[in-house]
């Protein structure tokens, strides 16, 4: 039994759609670490940068959405390739997405949506950024269905950011390639019951 320490933001979300798709039984433990709120010490002890999500599996603690990701896929055998150059794709974008579209998308909330206004020129450059990340992805989509050729741990990344695509003011009917990968991916039912972990907790989205 994995415990899953979580919240529900697009970081969080990545793990337990994850763990749905796997079929792994799993126990949420809703943490929240947000700004504002405290990271009691049990939990820098499994997290010591503080943030969620992180999972314990028997004596293993583990943070960071793409080492969780690529874990899990590796223990229980799904969404990540053994094949070399297929596997080494899907971790390229898997890896875009934790230090480009996350982190923009994550100052694009902080520009537009938290603090409004207040950088007006740190605001333009971020929507900049954030739709170039857009048209990015939605080039990579534009001869296939999913990321990184079959759906991966790739996909499920990049997804609950594109589902906060209202953070950063996208309209994905800008972007075709995304938006029906966007549903493609919406309609699995392991998306839905993951999305929903823990608890249809929406505290950082006003
Ligand atoms: N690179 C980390 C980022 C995790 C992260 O930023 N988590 C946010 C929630 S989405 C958090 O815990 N924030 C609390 C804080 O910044 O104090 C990962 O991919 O796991």
């Amino acid at each position: 039994m994995i415990d899953l320490y979580t919240w529900a933001t697009p970081n969080g979300r990545k793990v337990s759609i994850l763990l749905e798709e796997l079929g792994v039984l799993y126990t949420a433990h809703p943490t929240n670490v947000l700004p504002g709120n405290p990271k009691p010490s049990w939990f820098l002890e499994i997290a010591p940068n503080g943030k969620i999500p992180a999972i314990v599996d028997g004596d293993l603690a583990l943070t960071e959405t793409g080492a969780i990701m690529i874990y899990l896929a590796d223990k229980f055998g799904g969404f990540l390739s053994q094949e070399t150059h297929q596997r080494a794709k899907t971790i390229e974008w898997l890896m875009w997405q934790m230090s480009a579209l996350g982190p923009m998308q994550g100052q694009a909330f902080q520009h537009t949506v938290a603090h409004p206004g207040k950088a007006v020129a740190a605001e333009k450059w971020i929507l900049a950024e954030v739709n170039r990340l857009y048209c990015v992805l939605d080039a990579q989509l534009s001869d296939r269905d999913y990321i990184a050729e079959d759906y991966s741990i790739a996909d499920i990344a990049c997804w609950t950011w594109v589902a906060r695509s209202d953070w950063a003011r996208i309209d994905l009917a800008d972007y075709p390639n995304i938006q029906s990968w966007f549903s493609r991916i919406h309609n699995r039912e392991a998306v839905k019951r993951g999305y929903d972990v823990p608890h249809k907790a929406h505290v950082i989205v006003s």
